[in-house]
């Protein structure tokens, strides 16, 4: 498909986790021997913001070694997260596949799991308290001159 010249498409989203102490009433209980901690990973829209499923298409998620079935792919819709129980930080390897009318290959992120409090003493204080630890940071992806399907199907969102 021809491509739209001198043209970028971009789109905010969200990439991050959330962990909370085991058990926790949204985790299988009692937990696996030695899993401590209860976690999601994701990729997701910014809080009201528009669907992303135009654009994204599939999300693999790369867990550390340890689990079964360590690759995880999950397809449009969504929501594009993986939930877990286990005792240790890692960094979750993250694959984003797009429209194919988009000609775009796969864009690698990585997320490093954060599942004890952090910050201030105050903050952390609040995340044993509340016992959800979130860590997410706002996540940029750039399509320089976007085939002409592509930039039809994104401009009509
Ligand atoms: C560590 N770097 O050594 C880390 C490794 C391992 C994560 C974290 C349990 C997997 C399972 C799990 O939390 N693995 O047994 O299902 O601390």
């Amino acid at each position: 498909s021809k491509r739209v010249r001198n043209t970028q498409l971009r789109r905010h989203f969200l990439i991050g986790n959330e962990a909370h102490v085991l058990p926790h009433p949204t985790y299988p209980s009692p937990p696996p021997d030695g899993h401590t901690k209860g976690w999601k990973v994701y990729v997701r829209p910014l809080p009201n913001g528009p669907d992303m499923t135009t654009w994204l298409k599939k999300v693999q998620f790369k867990l550390h070694h340890t689990y079964t079935d360590a690759s995880r792919m999950i397809e449009a819709p969504g929501p594009f997260e993986v939930s877990e129980t286990g005792y240790g930080e890692f960094g979750v390897e993250i694959r984003l596949y797009f429209a194919p009318e988009s000609g775009e290959k796969a864009v690698y992120r990585e997320h490093y799991l954060v599942l004890a409090p952090y910050g201030s003493e105050e903050q952390k204080a609040r995340q044993k308290r509340e016992n959800v630890v979130v860590a997410e940071r706002l996540e940029t992806i750039e399509f320089n001159e976007p085939t002409q399907e592509f930039f039809k199907a994104m401009t009509a969102e």
